[in-house]
């Protein structure tokens, strides 16, 4: 082979290499790389009802992760262990119960808009109080589904709290905030989730790590 040649080959090889794993990174990004947890439908299937319990943690710990100092959204699955998945499979027109304990602290909002819940049936409960807006310097993290017009700040844990988690799974008898709330998925689709504050420490502008991939602060709805 010519070295015209050859210097071709490579430079294809290299396109092709790098071709497959943008493929996989896009992949990755849109199907998600944490297993789809399909929680118990009760109800009728005219009107199906689920119940999401999740959990918010300053740092997801070494059992749970590959990055275990990593804020992380965690689901509580069918035997009610705490597990690391944001990708729900989720009936489509059903009724989404949710309940959301934070275990962390306050981050802040960029956009003070973010403070105050849209999207829901009936309000978000913040320890059982209805939450006209909170305050751009209190939220932890959003539950926001941008498709749905859904957004949900999440009340911090004090500064000078007692009894703090460390890193996940945090057990209830630990300082937490817990946010109620209802929403409607609507049609079938595969639906972005994520949060919208900036509470990845240690990342440029608080948006990097965490942030940006599936399983930490980001996730999806697939309603089927
Ligand atoms: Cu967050």
């Amino acid at each position: 082979m010519s070295r015209t040649g050859a210097k071709i080959l490579g430079v294809a090889t290299g396109v092709a290499v790098a071709g497959i794993l943008i493929g996989f990174y896009i992949a990755g990004y849109l199907v998600g790389n944490t297993p789809a947890f399909r929680p118990t439908v009760q109800g009728s299937s005219a009107s199906p009802t689920v119940h999401l319990t999740i959990e918010t943690v300053a740092a997801v710990g070494p059992t749970l992760a590959p990055h275990p100092d990593w804020v992380s959204y965690l689901v509580r699955n069918n035997s009610g262990r705490w597990e690391r998945s944001t990708v729900f499979t989720l009936p489509a027109h059903a009724t989404i119960r949710v309940t959301i304990y934070n275990f962390d602290g306050a981050s802040g909002l960029r956009n003070p808009l973010f403070g105050r819940p849209t999207g829901l049936v009936g309000p978000e409960l913040v320890d059982g109080k209805p939450l006209v807006v909170m305050p751009p310097d209190q939220p932890s993290h959003t539950f926001a589904v941008p498709a749905l017009g859904v957004l949900v700040p999440l009340a911090p844990v004090a500064d000078n709290a007692k009894n703090t988690c460390g890193y996940a799974p945090c057990l209830l008898s630990m300082a937490h905030r817990t946010m109620t709330f209802v929403f409607r998925t609507g049609k079938k689709g595969h639906y972005r989730w994520q949060c919208f504050v900036p509470c990845a420490a240690g990342f440029m502008y608080g948006f990097g790590g965490p942030m940006q991939t599936i399983g930490y602060m980001d996730g999806f709805l697939n309603v089927v």
